[in-house]
């Protein structure tokens, strides 16, 4: 394939933006590549600066649940832009996917919109210390929520200890409130808060893992957060910004039927432009400016043309048999990888959840961070190579997830399984 205007673009683009691009998974680092520029896309397909053709796996990392350029979703946002993008203004709109969001996801009774999901989870976090008068959080290894402060903490020394920043800028003031414990390890989330029984605001976790690579919650995980939080007095947080309108038509939550207090969303309510939410009981989100003494706020939060894309996804996901017909997607691409491999010998772990979907390669199971640590990181970064280079854009870090839309037809899904058939053999 040839990059040569990608390569050109992305000399120019690293003179004005840091590592040429906004967001630093789309630099391909950890595969080491160089990014590819997109210049247009529709239905499953990416098209680059090149022209060259990809079946894109990624989907914007979740928004684009219909496929790119969706009809209906085009058709809203021209109808919403003839009468301005932005007011700093109530709109009619705001509460038409209020009311899709609050009657969609079960234990969200009140919802706020932002514009991203960092700053759902950001004030999602403000609220349960305004709520609870506390101050720690406990969060899960693996699990991202965004790039606010107490989110880029690591595990201290040992399991239960407070956090450490996992980024230069966040302080260890801001760290040593947030502790941190591996995923699907309710004993020591246990431990965590029987050391801190007055001090934990909120427990906040991914209902089913994306962001170490897909990882589902084990039995009875979910459910022992929410006897803790129950408990120990704490506010308990799904953050939904993947799962949200992508598990089922009500999340993970009404999959796995275990009710949050918060839940935060993002990414698909917005349709592919700038929206996130954070919801749920009322007599919490009631705490919220100008409600309450929580401040929140946001110049561009439920913006017309955001809303207007966000009610047109909606609109198409809520048609019967949409979620059956992703997952069915997302497993023939699962069984396909599986078996490639296979033919291979190249030992893998697919993990599936409705229609998202990682191939760790390891030989082992992967039920949290420690364990998708243990993929051949080499291995993964020839095969995303050989991925991309037969025209299948597929996300460039083990620890992501493949994000199947409704616009991915079966023969695109093969062709996916061809290239991994070719790109998996030399491995
Ligand atoms: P944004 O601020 O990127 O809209 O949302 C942050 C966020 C919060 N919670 C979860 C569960 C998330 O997955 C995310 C963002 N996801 C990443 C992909 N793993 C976004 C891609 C990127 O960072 O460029």
């Amino acid at each position: 394939m040839n990059f040569s205007k990608s390569k050109k673009l992305f000399e120019e683009a690293n003179k004005y933006i840091p590592g040429g691009v906004n967001s630093p998974v789309r630099a391909f680092k950890s595969i080491g590549g160089q990014p590819i520029f997109i210049q247009r896309a529709v239905g499953a397909y990416l098209f680059d600066a090149d022209d060259n053709r990809y079946v894109d796996l990624i989907s914007s990392w979740g928004p684009m649940i219909l496929g790119h350029s969706h009809p209906a979703v085009v058709e809203a946002i021209e109808r919403a832009l003839r009468d301005g993008t932005s007011f700093g203004a109530p709109t009619r709109a705001e509460i038409e996917l209020a009311r899709l969001v609050v009657e969609a996801v079960p234990s969200v009774e009140k919802v706020r919109f932002v514009s991203s999901g960092t700053e759902a989870v950001m004030s999602a976090i403000r609220l349960a210390r305004g709520f609870t008068g506390r101050t720690k959080i406990l969060k899960f290894e693996g699990c991202y929520h965004g790039h606010s402060d107490s989110m880029l903490v690591k595990a201290g020394s040992a399991v239960a200890t407070l956090g450490l920043p996992d980024s230069p800028g966040v302080t260890p003031g801001t760290a040593a409130d947030t502790i941190t414990v591996p995923y699907n390890d309710g004993p020591a989330a246990e431990a965590a808060l029987a050391a801190a029984p007055d001090d934990v605001a909120c427990i906040i976790v991914e209902p089913i893992a994306g962001n170490m690579g897909v990882v589902p919650p084990a039995a009875g995980f979910l459910e022992t957060l929410r006897r803790l939080a129950d408990k120990f007095g704490a506010v308990l947080i799904f953050d939904e910004v993947i799962s949200g309108f992508r598990a089922s038509y009500g999340g993970a939550q009404a999959v796995l039927h275990v009710k949050p207090d918060l839940t935060t969303l993002g990414k698909i309510i917005g349709g592919g432009l700038p929206v996130g939410a954070f919801g749920g009981r009322a007599d919490i989100m009631d705490m919220i400016a100008p409600v309450g003494p929580v401040y929140q706020a946001g110049t561009l939060s439920g913006n017309p043309l955001a809303m207007a894309a966000g009610i047109a996804t909606l609109a198409e996901l809520g048609r019967p048999g949409v979620y059956e017909t992703l997952a069915g997607k997302a497993a023939r691409l699962a069984d396909g990888l599986r078996q490639v491999a296979a033919d291979a010998g190249v030992p893998v772990t697919i993990n599936q959840a409705a229609s998202v979907m990682t191939c760790f390669f390891s030989a082992s199971a992967v039920t949290d961070y420690a364990s998708a640590k243990n993929s051949d990181l080499d291995r993964f970064g020839s095969f995303c190579r050989g991925m991309l280079e037969r025209g299948i854009y597929y996300p460039p870090s083990q620890f992501e997830a493949v994000f199947v839309s409704l616009a991915h037809t079966d023969a695109d899904i093969d062709s996916a399984v061809a290239a991994a058939h070719t790109a998996m053999a030399g491995l």
